[in-house]
């Protein structure tokens, strides 16, 4: 017994004497999936080689990205999921991770962020363990949307979209690239379907004749939407915070921390020659670090709140749950506005019947009327930009109209 009991003391100080060994490292070691959608540099970045599948393409999505390198999403909703050796801690009252992409002034590319603590501990991100960060644009956004891309008969031939708010479109080949824009390791799928928030439109042509667009930045809570450095320090808006995050019906949520990071293209729009609104993505670094730079160190004195985490497992044991059910139940309470500036309409999808009136910041009522339940759809195109007043069924929303 004796002697046993002195052999795990003297393990145990082993272990303790060899701390860097074990360090843990700040930035994401994993890439469990890299799914972009067509755009002008795919197949490039990264390089896809014939007969490369998308294990491969994964495993040289990690081996780019890890050592600062980047990669490419492509067109709206392509993405790729990211993990860590560790668990990255929500701390409080500071932002948590930082994303690097190649953003720079007037061309933001922003992608949306989802974040994931293991729940059921399979060390791996399951679908219901997938939290949004709730970014400056979020009231902004379509929300539940869904867009199909189609495998065109031959690589040089446009590919066309269609998404469910019944808008078309297409990802353009230029002559720029000649690469086959399908992610070829996915030439057997004749369709590729990506869902989520669709962000504002961001790209401007400034210039009015096609030869000078603007990307402008939105204010926080996008990968690829401000420059990775400013001051010599990390850009603090290229930081996310993990009290950001909301679950499905929309409720903030208090998470201890996240073991894994979801990014997607989250703006489609097609802008003349610079082609397709695409998000890339280099290092995604947890941002408690004693030292910034190329090679950042963790600050591994910043650790998970028991509490947060017992009531996270507690609220969340069976993961991000919609509550569509309950939000039929009672009518309109929770009912979503979208402002769509192609059209200049107010859209929302209604569970039941209701009463909407539209009012100016002014309390001065432009519209009423009745809807049916489904699409609905409030033109405000006559109207300039501003802030809006909504009433439906006497709850009171607020639209900016851009
Ligand atoms: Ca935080
Ligand atoms: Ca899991
Ligand atoms: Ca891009
Ligand atoms: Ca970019």
């Amino acid at each position: 017994m004796e002697k046993i009991y002195l052999s795990v003391v003297f393990a145990a100080a082993m272990a303790a004497a060899t701390p860097a060994i074990n360090a843990e490292s700040p930035v994401h070691n994993k890439v469990f999936e890299y799914t972009p959608a067509p755009g002008q540099f795919i197949n490039t970045l990264p390089e896809w080689i014939e007969g490369e599948d998308a294990a491969d393409m994964a495993a040289k999505a990690l081996e780019a990205t890890a050592s600062g390198g980047m990669i490419s999403l492509g067109g709206y909703g392509g993405y790729v999921v990211v993990g860590f050796d560790h668990t990255v801690v929500n701390a409080e009252d500071v932002r948590d991770i930082y994303v690097e992409g190649n953003a720079f002034a007037g061309s933001s590319e922003p992608g949306v962020v989802l974040v994931a603590y293991d729940i059921n501990g399979n060390d791996m991100p399951d679908d219901n363990e997938w939290f949004e960060i709730r970014g400056s644009e979020y009231d902004y956004s379509k929300h539940n949307y869904v867009c199909t891309y189609y495998r065109p008969a031959d690589d040089n031939a446009d590919i066309r979209w269609t998404d469910n708010y019944g808008n078309e479109g297409y990802v353009y080949k230029n002559q720029f690239h000649a690469q086959p824009y399908w992610p070829q390791w996915l030439a057997d799928r004749e369709t590729l379907v990506f869902s989520g928030t669709r962000l504002p439109d961001n790209g401007e042509d400034q210039s009015g004749n096609g030869t000078y667009y603007v990307l402008s930045e939105f204010d926080y809570g996008y990968a690829d939407n401000v420059p990775n450095n400013a001051s010599g320090a990390w850009n603090e808006d290229a930081k996310i915070d993990i009290d950001w995050a909301v679950d499905l019906n929309g409720n903030a949520v208090k998470m201890p921390g996240v073991d894994f990071v979801k990014i997607y293209t989250g703006v489609n729009q097609t802008n003349g020659w610079l082609g397709e609104n695409s998000t890339e993505v280099c290092r995604v670094i947890d941002a408690h670090v004693t030292q910034e730079g190329s090679n950042p160190v963790l600050d591994e004195s910043v650790t998970v709140d028991q509490a947060v985490l017992d009531a996270f497992l507690a609220e969340y044991a069976d993961g991000n749950i919609s509550s569509v059910e309950a939000v039929t139940a009672v009518g309109n309470d929770n009912l979503r506005l979208y402002f769509d500036a192609a059209t200049g309409c107010i859209n929302f999808n209604a569970p039941v019947a209701g009463v909407a009136m539209v009012f100016n910041q002014n309390g001065v009522m432009l519209y009423s009327g009745s809807f049916l339940p489904g699409e609905n759809h409030i033109d405000l195109g006559g109207y300039p930009a501003g802030l809006y007043l909504v009433r439906v069924d006497g709850r009171t929303m607020k639209i900016l109209k851009k």
